[in-house]
């Protein structure tokens, strides 16, 4: 069933049928059997910079699929769409992170990608990049973490995904693995589930921002029937328990024709921690910015956040690796 699912929306000639998919911007059209609003408890919580303030987001459980999955619409504000935006394609994509194109020797050592992409305006090596890695690294073919393959983890990242964890009451989370995907409009994510973190118990934070994606959201095994859901620039999802070990994937990338990062919001800047000034400039400077508001007006990107150890554990051992398949 996932594999047709995927097969059907995945396909251009003919299009999908839309009207299936499950569409949180009309949560007012969908029902109790297919969602459940959640409250959340953050009066006394402080906004925090490239967010809308937690009183205002639309917290929701998908129901009827396997643990929990919540999706929360777009609670970034527009600069905090473009700030993740410029740190994916600026830093994040920077050596010792991994990505897939280190195989290809295409960036010397000297050169940064996103560096080289603008100077030659090289459309063939910006559409190359397709994920990178950060923390401890994704191992794409054994699924095993290591000791010996971490990088640093982002800061800035870390600390979003702890407010984000702290407002949704997951007090315990540990940022510790985060892949960014990068997806054009012909780009697809095949199903799979993610069962590479130990604890199975602590949740994976997804970050979207650009294009809308179709998200299948599937069953624990390939024969359960999938729910399409889309997800749109700023849109949040958070899954727990079974549902990480559900098959997903994306079978499309849709064209949208608004901007969700425009306008930019005053207002926010005054919420700028000094770590974030730099970013912030060139968010706020039409010039600067053009680059990264063009890469996403036919791109998608999205940051996903897992925790790799245990509670209270200090650092991998080898028999984690054994213990995972
Ligand atoms: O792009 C997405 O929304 C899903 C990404 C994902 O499932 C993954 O990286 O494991």
């Amino acid at each position: 069933m996932f594999k047709q699912s995927f097969k059907y929306y995945k396909s251009k000639n003919p299009p999908p049928n839309l009207d299936n998919v499950l569409d949180l911007n009309k949560s007012n059209d969908l029902t109790e059997f297919q969602i459940k609003k959640v409250s959340i408890k953050c009066e006394e919580r402080k906004k925090m910079f490239g967010f809308k303030h937690p009183k205002t987001w639309e917290v929701y459980e998908i129901v009827d699929t396997p643990g929990s999955l919540l999706f929360i619409r777009n609670p970034f504000t527009s600069i905090g769409q473009r700030y993740w935006t410029v740190k994916c394609l600026q830093d994040y994509s920077k050596k010792p992170n991994k990505t897939n194109i280190d195989a290809f020797n295409l960036v010397p050592e000297n050169k940064e990608w996103w560096e080289m992409c603008q100077n030659n305006n090289n459309v063939l090596l910006m559409n190359k990049l397709r994920w990178v890695t950060l923390g401890y690294h994704h191992n794409w073919d054994t699924k095993v973490y290591s000791e010996e393959d971490k990088g640093k983890f982002p800061k800035d990242l870390s600390d979003m995904t702890l407010y984000v964890a702290s407002i949704l009451g997951y007090t315990n989370f540990s940022p510790e693995a985060a892949i960014v995907n990068y997806y054009h409009m012909d780009s697809t994510l095949s199903g799979h589930t993610d069962h590479s973190e130990k604890d199975l118990e602590a949740p994976l934070f997804s970050f979207s921002f650009g294009q809308t994606a179709i998200f299948l959201l599937g069953g624990n095994t390939k024969d359960d029937k999938p729910t399409p859901i889309f997800i749109r620039s700023g849109d949040m999802v958070v899954m727990s328990k079974e549902s990480r070990l559900a098959y997903h994937g994306v079978p499309k990338i849709l064209q949208i024709d608004s901007r969700y990062w425009d306008p930019i919001d005053e207002n926010d800047l005054c919420y700028i921690g000094k770590d974030y000034r730099e970013v912030v400039n060139i968010c706020k400077d039409d010039a600067l910015w053009k680059p990264f508001g063009d890469y996403l007006t036919y791109s998608r990107i999205n940051i996903n956040v897992r925790q790799v150890l245990s509670r209270g554990q200090k650092r991998l051992n080898s028999e984690d690796a054994e213990d995972v398949t």
